[in-house]
């Protein structure tokens, strides 16, 4: 059976991929940071058969030991920084592991195999194309659309993109990209508008809190569950030939619509009472709408989302109102 190495472990994306390629009977080994990340006890609970590696995106050298001890057949680069707020406030940081590192990764699979045999996933995001509509096909953005980031994250996602894009390129390497739109799921991370909102409503239902913080209400999403999303990774590395696709539902949705269906399933019909704005929470720069064809992952890998945009808040909100039932005295 084959061997898949995966970074970003600890992560949303990293707990479902882990789930999928568990059940297909891969060894999986994960690469973990830190010299006690708060984290591991969790996903050495949840997933026990994981082998954890201790390694770093921003240490090279630690990539290519994790190499050598893994020897995986297929890498799934899915650690960053990841939040796209975050990364206005620690520019340099977010270029270091979410650009930068994934060079090291890939320079660490060029050293260690030398047959060029291991398959490589990069963790592309919709946020590459921006905020400006201005290219944006009518049916959304899809493989060939021009990219204009507008966050660090999105400018240090670009150089991941294209460095991944050269790789292939110059070495021959099975190396591709996956453009995924939103995706968020029971594990997303409460600093993610969709879970703080689901696990805030769910807070205000059981009389946990009284109202939520937010930043700008109107911008749009193409959002998906993490789940589906998992399953296209996995079949961009099972391909004859290595490329890139785009992940997507092809609906876009404002974050007030998120609020109604969240707000509803508690049975309040009116949300604006509980919400707050803050400007903590809005960005320097915004990207207003995203909107993904994934017509290519459909056609070329048989890829499908299950979940629609009322299912994904409907799963998330009966999670969180589980969740923090436990925290009712
Ligand atoms: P996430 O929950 O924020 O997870 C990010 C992971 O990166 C965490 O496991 C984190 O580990 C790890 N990490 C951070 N810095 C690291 C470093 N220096 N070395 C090694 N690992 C490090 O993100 P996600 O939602 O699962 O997303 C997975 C990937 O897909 C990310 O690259 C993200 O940018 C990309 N993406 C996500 C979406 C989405 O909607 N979810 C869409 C498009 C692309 P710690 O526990 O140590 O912090
Ligand atoms: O913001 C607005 C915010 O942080 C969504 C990452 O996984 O997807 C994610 O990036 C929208 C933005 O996700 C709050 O301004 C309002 O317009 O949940 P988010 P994101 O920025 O779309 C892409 C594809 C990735 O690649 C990223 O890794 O919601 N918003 N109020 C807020 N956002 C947050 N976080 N918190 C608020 O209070």
């Amino acid at each position: 059976m084959k061997t898949a190495l995966i970074t970003g472990i600890t992560g949303q994306d990293g707990g479902h991929l882990a789930q999928l390629l568990n059940e297909k009977g891969y060894t999986i080994y994960g690469i973990i940071r830190g010299q006690n990340n708060p984290r591991r006890k969790e996903v050495e609970a949840e997933f026990p058969y994981v082998k954890l590696i201790e390694a770093d995106l921003t240490d090279q050298s630690s990539l290519v030991r994790a190499m050598m001890e893994a020897k995986p057949d297929e890498v799934y680069n899915l650690g960053a920084i990841s939040h796209v707020g975050y990364s206005f406030k620690d520019p340099m940081v977010t270029m270091d592991i979410t650009g930068k590192g994934v060079l090291n990764m890939l320079e660490a699979i060029r050293l260690t195999d030398p047959e060029n045999k291991v398959r490589f996933y990069q963790a592309s995001t919709s946020e590459m194309y921006g905020g400006t509509d201005y290219n944006r096909p009518e049916k959304g953005y899809n493989e060939s659309s021009l990219f204009h980031p507008r966050s660090p994250y999105g400018v240090a996602k670009l150089y991941g993109h294209w460095i991944t894009k050269n790789y292939r390129e110059s070495y021959n390497m099975y190396a591709v990209s996956g453009i995924l739109f939103n995706h968020e799921g029971e594990r997303r991370g409460l600093e993610f508008v969709t879970r703080k909102i689901t696990n805030a409503v769910a807070r205000i239902k059981l009389g946990l809190q009284d109202h939520i913080e937010l930043g700008d209400l109107w911008p749009k999403r193409d959002w998906g569950y993490a789940g589906d999303y998992v399953q296209g990774m996995w079949l961009m590395l099972q391909q004859d030939t290595p490329d890139d696709y785009v992940l997507a539902t092809g609906e876009t949705h404002s974050i007030e619509e998120f609020l109604d269906i969240a707000f509803n399933e508690v049975g309040i019909s009116d949300w604006r009472p509980y919400v707050k704005q803050n400007p903590a929470f809005m960005r320097p720069a915004e990207v207003d709408l995203l909107l993904g064809d994934p017509t290519k992952a459909e056609t070329q890998l048989g890829w499908k989302r299950e979940v629609d945009f009322p299912g994904l808040v409907k799963l998330m909100m009966e999670h969180d109102l589980e969740l923090e039932a436990k925290n009712v005295k």
